[in-house]
């Protein structure tokens, strides 16, 4: 039977411009997704935008333009996003679309009609006086506050607050606590990294407030069903767009049937309070089964500075692309860091990868074995004749690997994925080095087609394995060893054989370098 897997990105704040954090969090989706299709499965990815709420209805304002007619402009960002940077996703939402609002005002149904696990109404009506930051749409308490230099209220994360007082429903959080510690307990890699696992479950232990899940002071959201003075929460509504996106609220047949419950959530450490906690909550309060997993990435610095807006730090991904090359931003971005830790974007470490790893080791190990291929074998996969210990132990690599990518990948340990790849590159360059084939082409023809066939081989199995970070370059890579579109998959690095013969492209670089003095790579 294939088996499923269902990952989503956050959706985006559709006011916002598209910056790298986006770009991050949804290239390890797209990198996920692209190696689970790889791998056989039926996979869904879903990304999309988050247009209600406070936050969003402010810059409508601001920018003079009705609600509805602004997210309609901006969310074109997000896709505009997503196609530049090779994004796979199988669906796009906006929460603005009649099938979220269906799904929203069925979660929140579910969730009224039931009782919390010590026998209390799981929403209430009462009033909430307190403090609100909009940008992270977010309430706080006043002892997570503190204050600023002109005397006004920071919320944690750096945000101001403003005082709020008005009629709210109420979710009963509070009663959720024990249901929510018993679910990590039997799930032990439902947050990860596990430093970030330990923070959510010392924050449960220390007792939870019920939450305020409606606003009446705008109007900019799905409307409490029953109450139209009410419209919900914009984290209620945000964090439902992962089950609008699989038909909720049919459940019993359809992709909820199929899909859910999903597989990961990908999400920055910053919002994974509302993942991990209030979601599950959420679900398990209208009968439905929490997610499998949350992943919590970390933040990147722009030359060591924090990035924001006031400092004009903000790394443009679109920038990154044009300075430095699609795949080669994507292979950094994935590699540099550590999955799971902070990162510091430098130039310096980019062209240093760049030139290093693509260049260097991979681009020209794949360039002089085409090229020696191409020069004396008349352009044709050659023909080897029997295979030494050391031929096999390169020939033999990525099938008997493929076990150890997959742990890494289900562990979105995706730098490990690149390292462990990266040991067959130097490997096959040392191979080159010990095996010297500009010899053999004088000394031992034969010889020199074993281990030219030995190096293309290799080439096609380390292609294959990166496709899911690198998808245009490996594709060259792979249409140059003249191995089909659909020989793609995994299922062929052991399955196929490079067939002795077939004809082979002219060799072409596949990655520049990166040339400081000219500012561009070249090519
Ligand atoms: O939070 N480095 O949307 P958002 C890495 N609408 N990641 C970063 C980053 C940085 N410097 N800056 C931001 C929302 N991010 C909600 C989500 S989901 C139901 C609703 C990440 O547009 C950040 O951690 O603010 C988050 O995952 C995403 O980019 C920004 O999301």
């Amino acid at each position: 039977m294939t088996q499923r897997y269902y990952l989503t990105t956050p959706i985006y704040y559709v006011n916002d411009d598209p910056h790298i954090g986006h770009a991050y969090t949804t290239l390890a989706c797209d990198v996920l997704a692209r190696f689970k299709r790889l791998d056989g499965f039926d996979v869904k990815f879903l990304t999309g935008t988050d247009e209600h709420g406070q936050k969003v209805a402010k810059s409508a304002a601001d920018a003079g333009v009705d609600p509805k007619a602004f997210t309609d402009r901006v969310s074109q960002n997000f896709r505009d996003l997503a196609d530049a940077l090779n994004f796979s996703h199988d669906d796009f939402i906006r929460t603005t679309e009649d099938r979220h609002k269906t799904a929203s005002q069925a979660i929140w149904k579910a969730i009224a009609a039931g009782k919390s696990p010590k026998g209390n109404d799981n929403i209430y009506l009462a009033s909430y006086p307190g403090w609100y930051a909009v940008r992270d749409e977010a309430f706080y308490s006043e002892d997570e506050l503190t204050t600023g230099a002109d005397g006004k209220k920071i919320a944690p994360s750096g945000a101001e607050v403003e005082w709020v007082e008005e009629p709210s429903y109420f979710f009963r959080l509070s009663d959720w606590q024990d249901k929510l510690l018993e679910f990590y307990d039997a799930n032990p890699d439902f947050i990860l990294p596990k430093t970030r696992r330990n923070e959510v479950t010392s924050f449960v232990s220390g007792g939870l407030q019920d939450l305020s899940v409606s606003r009446t002071t705008f109007k900019w959201g799905v409307p409490v069903p029953g109450d139209d003075d009410h419209i919900m929460y914009v984290w209620l509504d945000a964090l439902t767009n992962y089950i609008t996106g699989v038909g909720y609220p049919e459940t019993e047949t359809g992709e909820y049937a199929t899909y859910w419950p999903a597989d990961l959530h990908m999400v920055g450490k910053d919002i994974l309070r509302f993942h991990a906690v209030y979601w599950p909550a959420f679900l398990m309060a209208a009968g439905l089964e929490p997610p499998k997993r949350v992943f919590a990435h970390g933040w990147w610095t722009n030359e060591g500075e924090k990035i924001s807006k006031s400092l004009g730090n903000v790394i443009d991904p679109y920038d990154l692309v044009e300075k430095y090359g699609l795949d080669q931003v994507r292979y950094y971005l994935l590699r540099e860091v550590p999955f799971g830790n902070d990162g510091d974007f430098s130039h310096t470490s980019m062209v240093n990868r760049m030139n290093g790893e693509l260049a260097n080791d991979l681009g020209n190990l794949a360039q002089r074995v085409l090229s020696m291929v191409a020069k004396n074998c008349d352009g044709a996969v050659p023909e080897p004749g029997d295979f030494t210990s050391e031929d096999r132990e390169l020939i033999d690599w990525a099938p008997s690997l493929l076990k150890g990518l997959r742990a890494h990948m289900d562990g979105q340990m995706f730098h490990l994925y690149l390292e462990a790849v990266w040991q067959a590159i130097r490997a096959a360059n040392g191979y080159v080095d010990t095996q010297a084939p500009w010899k053999l082409a004088k000394e031992d023809t034969a010889r020199m087609g074993t281990v030219l066939y030995v190096l293309a081989e290799t080439i096609r199995q380390i292609a294959i394995v990166l496709q899911p970070f690198m998808p245009d370059s490996m594709g060259r890579m792979l249409d140059q060893l003249a191995v089909g579109p659909d020989h793609r998959s995994f299922f062929y690095l052991d399955g196929d054989k490079l067939v002795s013969g077939s004809a082979l492209p002219k060799p072409e670089g596949v990655f520049p370098r990166y040339q400081e003095e000219e500012g561009k790579g070249d090519g």
